[in-house]
């Protein structure tokens, strides 16, 4: 039988496998981390962290449910600096990707020139759509966003990307990407989850999470449509070196392929790992590569962003 190869590269990082762990989902902590360097994950990226460290949102604000998740953390993290001593004396064999998401425009300058000094940061994902604090989503203000890479690629030399918002319209992701374009980041991660959602328990007639009245970001199966149509946009509209890592809905390795079909070069699982814990990595690994044997496809090169229109 043929070896399937399901490594990639993010731009110019190698990960021996495409599939790795979403921002958020089992990655905050000393074991979740330690977790996540042990597993079969291809990469690594941390819970989106502040200057300070933060206790987050009151609980309950996560819930799932058969097709989706609602959360609204409110950016708990135990801040940077744990973070890189974290991962300054471990033996690392996998890229490791710090997210931030600093409260201001001054905190993620903070942020980035700190991940600067870590050797072992391979790259910073850059949270510009947190949708659970009060605080603006830069991701959404292309005059704030454009001005903001400019300032940060004065001295950023680390690989950069950014984790985007599900955006509704063409128009809206033509523009940022035009933006994007002028600057040499590395690799987009869309989406984040849908903001404002709400999940009601219908036997209690009551919202399932405390904060925020309720509403919280959306995850989970229900939101792929709107992954997979982000990623395939952004695959049309940014320039060839700018890699896009495919976040949402992933619970199975059919899922994975159609990410990669609209332009992924990498995946990220977020709602299926929290509820299924570490294994999920080898499982979809195993799945994604049976889904290839059947389709003769020996390498995702085979098939990155080749989807096809109706025909
Ligand atoms: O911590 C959160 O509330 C959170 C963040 Br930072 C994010 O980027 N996406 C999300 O769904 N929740």
């Amino acid at each position: 039988m043929k070896k399937i190869d399901i490594s990639t590269y993010i731009n110019k990082i190698k990960l021996t496998s495409c599939i790795m762990n979403a921002s958020g989902a089992l990655c905050t902590t000393d074991k979740e981390l330690s977790d996540l360097l042990n597993s079969s994950s291809g990469a690594i990226v941390t819970k989106s962290c502040t200057k300070k460290p933060r206790k987050g949102n009151i609980k309950p604000r996560y819930f799932e449910w058969n097709i989706g998740s609602i959360n609204s953390m409110g950016l708990p993290n135990l801040g940077i600096d744990f973070y890189l001593n974290f991962f300054q004396n471990k033996k690392i064999k996998k890229p490791i990707f710090l997210s931030i998401s600093g409260l201001s425009i001054e905190e993620n300058f903070f942020l980035i020139k700190k991940a600067n000094f870590s050797k072992k940061i391979t790259a910073i994902e850059l949270n510009l759509s947190c949708p659970n604090i009060k605080e603006e989503i830069l991701g959404n203000n292309l005059y704030k966003i454009s001005d903001f890479l400019e300032s940060i690629f004065k001295f950023n030399k680390k690989p950069l990307g950014i984790k985007l918002p599900p955006f509704f319209k063409e128009k809206h992701i033509k523009n940022i990407s035009l933006i994007l374009n002028k600057f040499p980041i590395i690799f987009v991660t869309c989406i984040n989850s849908l903001p404002n959602g709400i999940f009601i328990d219908i036997n209690k007639e009551n919202t399932v999470i405390k904060p925020k009245n309720g509403f919280g970001g959306i995850g989970g199966l229900i939101i792929k449509p709107f992954a997979l149509s982000n990623i395939r946009k952004f695959y049309t509209f940014l320039r060839k070196d700018i890699s896009i890592i495919g976040c949402g809905g992933i619970s199975s390795g059919k899922d994975i392929f159609e990410h990669i079909l609209c332009g992924a070069s990498a995946v990220q699982i977020g709602t299926q790992f929290i509820k299924e814990g570490i294994s999920v990595f080898d499982r979809l690994k195993k799945e994604f590569i049976i889904f290839l044997q059947k389709k003769n496809y020996s390498s995702i090169n085979n098939f990155k962003g080749k989807l096809k229109n109706f025909q």
